[in-house]
């Protein structure tokens, strides 16, 4: 069920004055009275102690070693770390783009574990160190266009899906596969609120998942992922919209019929399953022709958005006959 004021719209865009509304009718019913004036998200206990910790010893994440380069990588300027890790959609700790890095501080994504389920051999679970070594790790240099405009260029580290896949042992029967994250309502904020249908779900056709250019991220900038960018494991689809990279997964489901992602339940008209970068296919609301690289600088001007994200000779092929219009 989805109480947006407006379901068709990114909570992001739904205006400050909304949202608080919202929030105090959500606090409301949960019996915590009314609150005034801020319209940040309200103050989880986990809060609290996450800006304590962050105020004290500098947090270093672990360094993944040995990590091969990839010569898929694109040769552009990489968007700085700071921008990559405290600018970030992950509405479950928040709908502003701030609010991931601030309340994903306590998040426990070690130790972890992600489910094999629906059309396999027989459903198994594997650790997220498992995972880790079932494919030499490499690094994965993409350009990611978010689907509200704008686009960084992330180092990623991960291993092709294809192998974690190769691992799973779908059976003939398996034409898509689901992407499940987390729905933690202790430890992730936003899974309280009516943002999206809980958990995230998202889902690629079963030849966009064993496309070479698929990555299982478990990491970025040579260290383990980041909390607010989907630890331990996200999903990078590099010629689709950022919402196609579903964060801090733990399932994943084989299908014989087209799932039904959270994006799609919220805004059918908006959201189509492909959701493939493409500068022709306007947005009902907005234009998808340019994007604004982020950081790049105050004067920089917006650039011009590319077919398939600049991945067109890749994976152009394995939508011919497909009306790119009608399947968005
Ligand atoms: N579970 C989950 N995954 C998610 C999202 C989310 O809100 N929840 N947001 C998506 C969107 S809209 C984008 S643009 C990317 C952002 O990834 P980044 O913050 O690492 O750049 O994550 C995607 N994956
Ligand atoms: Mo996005």
């Amino acid at each position: 069920m989805i109480i947006l004021p407006k379901p068709d719209i990114f909570p992001s865009e739904i205006t400050p004055k909304a949202i608080f509304e919202q929030r105090r009718a959500f606090l409301q019913k949960a019996g915590f009275g009314v609150v005034a004036g801020s319209v940040a998200l309200f103050t989880h206990p986990l809060t609290a102690q996450a800006e304590k910790l962050a105020k004290s010893a500098s947090q270093s994440r672990p360094k993944f070693s040995g990590i091969k380069k990839s010569a898929f990588s694109t040769s552009e300027k990489l968007t700085e770390y700071d921008d990559v890790t405290s600018y970030n959609n992950f509405y479950e700790f928040g709908t502003d783009k701030s609010e991931p890095a601030i309340h994903s501080k306590l998040f426990k994504a070690h130790p972890w574990t992600v489910s094999i389920e629906g059309e396999v051999k027989k459903p198994k679970t594997i650790s997220i160190e498992d995972i880790y070594k079932l494919a030499p790790l490499e690094e994965r240099i993409y350009r990611m266009r978010c689907v509200e405009g704008w686009s960084m260029v992330i180092p990623w580290v991960g291993l092709p899906l294809a192998q974690l896949i190769k691992w799973a042992e779908p059976t003939g029967n398996a034409k898509y596969v689901e992407f499940v994250s987390l729905a933690d309502k202790q430890q992730m904020p936003g899974v309280n609120l009516p943002i999206l249908d809980w958990p995230y779900t998202e889902g690629l056709r079963m030849d966009e998942a064993m496309h070479p250019l698929t990555l299982m991220a478990v990491g970025l900038y040579g260290e383990v992922l980041p909390n607010q960018n989907g630890a331990p494991m996200r999903l990078v689809v590099p010629w689709k919209y950022g919402f196609k990279g579903a964060k801090s997964i733990v399932k994943i489901r084989f299908t014989e019929k087209m799932p039904v992602s959270s994006w799609m339940k919220a805004g059918p008209r908006e959201y189509g399953f492909y959701a493939n970068v493409n500068p022709n296919v306007e947005h009902p609301r907005w234009s998808q022709s340019t994007e604004k690289r982020i950081g790049a600088g105050l004067f920089a001007g917006r650039i011009k958005t590319q077919m398939f994200n600049g991945y067109a000779e890749q994976v152009g092929q394995i939508y011919a006959g497909l009306d790119l219009r009608k399947n968005f």
